[in-house]
């Protein structure tokens, strides 16, 4: 289908240079003068623009209202919201600024086609209105800058951070493991050399803080609380990202990255909210890293606080109380601490 398509466009486009042609030929025959010819083709190439203007703008318009259902529900955290007020903001400016340059673009064309009667102005410059479209563009970013940083300072604020249910999630090629910290909510240390078959995170069997650490294959949060993910990678550059939250960071192998932020919907309401039964959050690898990095991501649940202390409750531990401490893991240098 895609190959007749393209058959069939490329066709047309080769009927319309043999007409053009034709049409050359017979104005040639005709005897009219060069000038009187390049009028008119200044002319029709006028119109032209006018009508690539309309149909273009009509286009964008159709395209964002028929894709629109198709982005991202409302945030589901506390600072999405606001991401999301800014983003909008962002798309306000771009419109109105792609609206005016793009219709001043093809008007001018359009208005001012060469004429031979017509003599044009010049002038070799303007001071005023070089100030004016330095400053304008000046002071609309500069403002967008700031209420870009605000908002970023209060997203990454520590403070709210330590309070945080802290969740590890680890990276690697091609699927992420989640941590939770268990009840004193302190992370065991972990070092890449400790692990091993059995010991897949490579925590620190030593630390005690690590004891009572749970191991799962999703990422569960309760709905309303602040949570901290402590994020790391085993091999390349991954990046955990969680569009429904409006989260993003990067997993780097060698150090330890950290977003934290407030599920405000539960997996049920937001079920509700999209009319969609089969709504799941999700958590995906942004950053391109292997061949099977398309398939990288973990199921994502936000759930009510019983619920989510009931599923936590029946998690693995990390070292399972009646299984031996890995053998070969007493010996190895724990140098680094998340
Ligand atoms: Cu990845």
């Amino acid at each position: 289908m895609n190959l007749l398509l393209t058959l069939a466009i490329v066709l047309g486009v080769l009927v319309l240079v043999r007409i053009a042609n034709i049409a050359q030929l017979a104005s040639d025959l005709s005897g009219e003068n060069e000038e009187d010819e390049q009028d008119k083709a200044n002319v029709w190439n006028s119109w032209g623009f006018l009508l690539f203007m309309v149909v273009g703008l009509f286009l964008s318009v159709y395209t964002a209202i028929e894709w629109m259902p198709k982005t991202l529900p409302v945030a589901a955290s506390e600072h999405g919201v606001d991401v999301d007020k800014l983003m909008d903001i962002n798309w306000l400016v771009l419109i109105i600024v792609f609206f005016i340059t793009q219709f001043l673009l093809f008007w001018f064309a359009f208005r001012y086609r060469y004429n031979r009667n017509r003599r044009s102005f010049y002038f070799h410059d303007n001071n005023r209105l070089e100030f004016v479209w330095t400053a304008v563009p000046t002071v609309v970013l500069a403002g967008l800058l700031y209420t870009g940083l605000v908002e970023w300072n209060k997203i990454t604020d520590r403070a709210l951070a330590d309070k945080g249910i802290k969740v590890q999630v680890y990276s690697k090629q091609f699927d992420f493991s989640t941590r939770y910290a268990g009840p004193d909510n302190k992370l065991g240390k972990s070092f890449y050399r400790n692990i091993s078959d059995t010991n897949p995170l490579g925590v620190d069997t030593a630390d005690q803080s690590a004891m009572d650490d749970k191991i799962a294959k999703e990422l569960v949060m309760p709905v309303g609380e602040e949570i901290e993910l402590v994020i790391n990678s085993r091999d390349v550059i991954h990046s955990v990202y969680l569009p429904h939250f409006r989260a993003q960071m990067n997993a780097v192998p060698g150090m330890t990255t950290r977003f934290h932020f407030k599920p405000t919907i539960t997996t049920a309401k937001m079920k509700e909210i999209t009319g969609n039964p089969k709504f799941e959050y999700i958590m995906l690898c942004n950053k391109v890293c292997g061949v099977a990095h398309y398939n990288m991501k973990m199921p994502v649940r936000v759930l009510e606080r019983a619920e989510y202390d009931a599923w936590l409750k029946g998690e693995k531990l990390v070292f399972q109380k009646d299984a031996a401490a890995p053998a070969d893991s007493a010996a190895k240098p724990m140098a680094a601490a998340i």
